[in-house]
């Protein structure tokens, strides 16, 4: 926000809109980069919903987007896969029309495990949000091995309600964990055995920001990534959040800006290929939802 530039400084100027000089609540920096996706509403891929709620990458660098509306719920998940061509905002299309899918509750993020419990790849949607549609349930979306949609069932978590479930296959020295959250509180899991038992809660302070809500997280390696997005009470002038925990839930990085524009742009989840992160923004105001670049 303060780096905008002079060109556009003076394009402001020369039609009389005020540059905005209110700092941020915290010393944040914006660290959202280059949009590799972007998707207005009016996409077919949507199915007349406009709130996305949830995101990960599958087998193939494919994407998987949960879209609702909102309180009014009625998800669908949608299929996206690279395009084959230039590396911008029209980086994945979608595959087939999005599918209905009520089983997904709230929707409010998204895993995927490459062989769930070894009947191959599968996502994994939290039913619950932090608050408005606490569930102890999430819904397990079976794929076939090039990442088309098939079966669905539901598991109920010992934990109680949660906001955020992932996967890393890397973590654990390559045997793979899940880590799930709700406020301050992170649990963890071995990647082998049933989601019913066998949790471990790792710590019940987290560090946060207030005036936030409860994300999608990411799971790699060594680091658990949990977003915190603006709600009804965060200031106009607030942003939204990523937060680095270590897996025993210790800060690594904890003031990773994702600006809210207004009000207008609602960080949803994060996730990763490779060595690269995204971000998933859901936008208020009939604008289009973006999937942008975490940048270092
Ligand atoms: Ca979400
Ligand atoms: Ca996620």
């Amino acid at each position: 926000m303060k780096r905008i530039s002079s060109v556009a400084s003076l394009l402001a100027l020369s039609v009389g809109v005020a540059v905005a000089s209110t700092a941020p609540a915290y010393a944040a920096t914006d660290r959202s980069g280059a949009e590799r996706l972007n998707i207005p509403n009016s996409s077919v891929c949507k199915a007349g919903r406009t709130v996305l709620e949830g995101m990960v990458a599958g087998p193939g660098g494919q994407l998987y987007i949960i879209f609702s509306k909102g309180s009014a719920g009625d998800p669908v998940l949608s299929r996206w896969v690279r395009d084959g061509s230039a590396w911008d905002g029209a980086s994945w299309t979608c595959a087939g029309a999005p599918i209905s899918m009520p089983e997904l509750g709230h929707g409010n993020d998204l895993a995927y495990h490459p062989n769930y419990l070894g009947s191959g790849p599968a996502l994994i949607a939290t039913q619950g949000s932090q608050s408005a549609f606490p569930s102890d349930d999430v819904t397990i979306v079976h794929l076939s091995a090039n990442g088309s949609v098939g079966a669905r069932e539901v598991v109920r978590l010992p934990v109680g309600n949660i906001s955020g479930l992932c996967y890393s296959a890397t973590a654990a020295g390559g045997a793979g964990k899940y880590a799930a959250r709700r406020l301050g509180s992170l649990w963890t899991h071995p990647g082998a055995g049933s989601l019913t038992s066998g949790w471990t809660l790792v710590k019940s302070t987290l560090t946060s920001h207030d005036n936030r809500s409860d994300q999608g997280i990411d799971c790699s390696e060594n680091y658990v990534w949990n977003t915190k997005s603006i709600n009804d009470s965060t200031p106009d002038t607030g942003w939204n959040w990523v937060y680095q925990y270590n897996w025993s839930g210790g800060d690594v990085e904890s003031d990773i800006g994702i600006p809210a524009n207004n009000l207008t742009d609602e960080v949803e989840d994060i996730t990763h290929i490779g060595s690269e992160f995204f971000i998933a923004i859901n936008r208020n105001g009939g604008s289009a939802d973006s999937v942008k670049v975490l940048t270092e």
